[in-house]
């Protein structure tokens, strides 16, 4: 069977003068069967049109064939929850957890080494708040990989097996998993955090093949529009250039099997 990538983004002029720039309003990518093509491709684009964000200026819709050998099935990871009580107890939580993966990733490192890490994590964390993508730090040396720091690397090319055909309304939980599960099996990965910038998105995750996909009920307080991703990768396991490759151009297909929302 045919498959095709379908990516949408939409934008729009903002500021006078100088100052003038395009601003993101909305983006999605999709990989579907041939006859889904074209009702996936007009749910994009009313995605685009009615975005809350603005009306937009300009929109780019992209669509490839993609083989079916080429594409990649990976098994959904579990998914638990873990209820706090206020987002700062969410976000140390989340430290904790990416602490510990980290740890056993590094063959159960010193626990100062460790406690030096997380200790460091809010900070890279904040960093990612104006970028695109996701921060691609590497634990061995504490060094950033992306290829543009500013941007950050960005995981495209997937979407769920058998996923809802015309799903115009984004759904936070059901991207993420996605998402999730193709960044946990790159090659070098060891477990990723992330928050929604998303003002009224308070739950976030952080997740690895061995954690699993641990949603995090409250990680920002609501109404903050700062959100970000780290990928955290250790340059030991694989190389940056192979874990960007695979990223950005690897075909995944997440069997999600009753998980999704
Ligand atoms: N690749 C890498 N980084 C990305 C990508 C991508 N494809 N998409 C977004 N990011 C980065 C970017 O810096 C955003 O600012 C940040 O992640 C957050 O992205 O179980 O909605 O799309 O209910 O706002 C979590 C769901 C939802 C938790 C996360 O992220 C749950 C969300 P957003
Ligand atoms: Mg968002």
């Amino acid at each position: 069977m045919d498959y095709y990538s379908l990516k949408m983004r939409a934008s729009q002029q903002v500021g006078e003068g100088e100052q003038r720039h395009e601003q993101h309003i909305s983006g999605a990518e999709r990989i579907v069967a041939r006859e889904n093509v074209e009702a996936v491709c007009s749910a994009m684009v009313r995605r685009a049109m009615t975005h809350s964000k603005g009306d937009p200026d300009f929109i780019n819709v992209k669509i490839e064939k993609v083989h079916e050998s080429d594409i990649r099935i990976l098994k959904a990871l579990p998914v638990t929850r873990v209820d706090v009580e206020t987002w700062q107890e969410g976000l140390e939580k989340a430290f904790e957890l990416i602490g510990e993966a980290v740890g056993s990733a590094a063959g159960g490192a010193g626990t100062d080494a460790i406690r030096e890490f997380a200790n460091k994590l809010p900070e890279l964390l904040r960093k990612t708040f104006p970028m695109r993508g996701a921060m691609l730090y590497d634990i061995a040396t504490g060094k950033r990989l992306e290829p543009d720091q500013a941007r950050g690397v960005r995981a495209t090319y997937m979407d769920a097996l058998r996923g809802n055909v015309v799903d115009s309304c984004k759904n936070h939980f059901n991207e993420a998993i996605v998402l999730a599960t193709k960044v946990a099996n790159a090659p070098g990965i060891v477990a990723e955090i992330c928050i929604s910038d998303d003002p009224e998105y308070v739950t976030g995750y952080v997740a690895s093949k061995e954690l699993g996909y641990v949603r995090i009920m409250k990680m920002k307080e609501a109404g903050d529009e700062n959100g970000g991703r780290i990928f955290l990768f250790d340059s030991r396991k694989a190389s940056a250039e192979e874990c960007i490759d695979y990223l950005q151009k690897k075909k995944v297909l997440v069997d999600v099997d009753g998980r999704m929302a």
